[in-house]
């Protein structure tokens, strides 16, 4: 076990090198160790930690949509990411094509390494060989003045959850994560509606919504007029105005759906400001492709794009939205050219922090997000891929909507929940029509996020509801609240037992199995 380079034990140490400086500590505490420091110059990558490796690993994605699962480090195959979305899987996408690499942190039975934060540098872990190897990228960013390094930390717990637990604690304490914890319904457009949404398929929902408990309504993509031009509704839609104070009028919270860190190329918005961008050679950099379109990223750094920025959601805000799900965030990552010598990851956070202070008392769900930046910017965070009208089972578990897929994250990175935010494992889809999913399914997905505690929103045609879809939605309120610990999560296989302790009904017991879709909950 090396730490940069030494053997662990406790000391304090500088490392001098040509282009950059570290001054660090390493510490024994009461769950293992921990190294603390800080670093100036241009170090671009450079290695934290290596060890032994592991033959099977329980590995994470640096964002939302990337998985959390156990792999067997000798089986593995890479695979090089579709070139369009590669920043989707990481802001140093280059490494996927080549090795296997673990976001953040890497675990194993009984022990855990782990970052606590990325504000500056981006932590990763790659499997060279034997080795597990632990890395913070700079980029190309050089720091005049000292920055603190991302803290480092090497568990051990015999049992797997409370390592994890552990490590989410850790987090949130040197993030000061803060966040909203009231508990709520919502509704969502998008998993029924799509590109498709009507304001007529608003006004019938906001009607029928009334019978059930919910609070926020939440308008998906669909409603704007380009990427980047938010504060314009499509054809067919009121303005955003009309459109905040229809769902107030009907006793909802109003709520929003926006990609704020991400321009289209066909949007007034960069017309008006080409130069907002990311750039590479000096011109934009595509982010990712989606809608048909190049998408690129706005460069944080600004003032002026700050500002724009902040006038964007402090209006929204003002209109009456008080809930924003704030999506395809990565793009605020992109590394690139930015006016500004910032690291991409720094970008990224001061884009959310203005974001989260222009918003005020609302509630921000951050999705398509590095996980670590936004520790303490955001309220709720979407912990898993895509959900879907069908379960999925054929699918590769490769980020391609699936409630299969999306359910197993919410259960692997069940232990940030309540810790980090408020997990949201995507929308319920509780219609009886119009979906591929058997009303067994529609129970498991449910019951899961229920037992988790998780954010409940469903996503669909009202009108489509039954008696069953209100009984699995009574049912799963009845799940939240308790102490929530999931064994089996170092498993191969999608099978695991949730307990949740001194819910409204007790303790419970839920035992799932994601391949064979079948659940049994047992009251204790
Ligand atoms: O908001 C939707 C979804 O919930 C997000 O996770 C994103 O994948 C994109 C698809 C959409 C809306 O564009």
């Amino acid at each position: 076990m090396q730490v940069m380079g030494k053997i662990l034990k406790e000391r304090e140490f500088t490392v001098e090198a040509d282009k950059y400086c570290v001054k660090a500590e390493i510490v024994k505490t009461s769950f293992g160790w921990m190294l603390k420091g800080k670093i100036k110059g241009k170090a671009g990558r450079i290695e934290i930690f290596r060890t032994e490796s592991f033959k099977k690993a329980f590995l994470n994605n640096w964002q939302s949509w990337g998985p959390c699962k156990l792999i067997d480090t000798e089986e593995f195959q890479p695979i090089s990411p579709d070139r369009d979305w590669q920043y989707s899987a990481s802001p140093v996408p280059e490494l996927l094509a080549s090795g296997l690499v673990s976001d953040y942190f890497v675990a194993g039975h009984g022990r855990l390494y782990g970052f606590l934060t990325s504000k500056f540098a981006h932590p990763f872990f790659t499997f060279e060989g034997h080795e597990l190897v632990a890395y913070l990228e700079y980029f190309d960013t050089d720091f005049e003045d000292y920055v603190p390094l991302e803290s480092f930390v090497f568990i051990e717990d015999s049992d797997n959850y409370d390592l994890l637990i552990k490590y989410a604690e850790l987090v949130a304490q040197e993030n000061n994560a803060q966040f909203k914890k009231d508990r709520f319904v919502g509704w969502c457009s998008w998993y029924h509606y799509f590109l498709d949404l009507t304001w007529p398929d608003v006004l019938k929902n906001l009607k029928l919504a009334k019978r059930y408990p919910i609070k926020i309504f939440q308008i998906d993509d669909g409603y704007e007029a380009d990427i980047g031009d938010w504060l314009d509704s499509k054809d067919g839609f009121p303005s955003l105005d009309e459109m905040a104070r229809t769902i107030l009028q009907s006793g909802f919270e109003p709520g929003i759906w926006t990609a704020p860190f991400s321009v289209s190329e066909t949007s007034k918005l960069f017309e008006k400001h080409p130069d907002w961008v990311v750039k590479e050679n000096g011109k934009p950099k595509l982010a990712y492709r989606n809608w048909n379109r190049n998408i690129y990223a706005l460069d944080l750094s600004r003032e002026d794009v700050k500002q724009w920025l902040y006038e964007l959601f402090s209006s929204l805000r003002r209109m009456g939205f008080s809930y924003f799900k704030i999506d395809f965030l990565f793009a605020g990552a992109l590394p690139g050219e930015r006016q500004r010598s910032v690291s991409p990851i720094q970008a990224l956070r001061e884009g959310l922090k203005i974001v989260r202070e222009a918003v005020k008392d609302g509630f921000v769900l951050g999705c398509g997000s590095p996980l670590i930046p936004a520790v303490g910017f955001v309220d709720g965070m979407r912990i898993g891929p895509d959900t879907a009208p069908y379960w999925g089972e054929q699918l590769a578990d490769r980020g391609i909507p699936a409630a299969k897929w999306a359910l197993r994250n919410a259960i692997t990175r069940s232990f940030m929940n309540r810790r980090l935010w408020q997990n949201d494992p995507d929308c319920l889809l509780l219609r009886t029509q119009k979906t591929k999913l058997s009303e067994n399914e529609r129970k498991l997905y449910a019951y899961t996020c229920g037992a988790l505690d998780n954010m409940i929103v469903l996503s669909d045609d009202l009108s489509l509801y039954d008696d069953s879809s209100n009984e699995i939605l009574q049912a799963i309120l009845q799940l939240l609240g308790g102490e929530v610990k999931v064994s089996n999560i170092f498993n191969e296989e999608p099978a695991y037992h949730i307990e949740s302790f001194n819910t409204k009904m007790g303790n419970f017991r839920l035992d799932i199995d994601l391949t064979n879709r079948t659940f049994e909950l047992k009251r204790f």
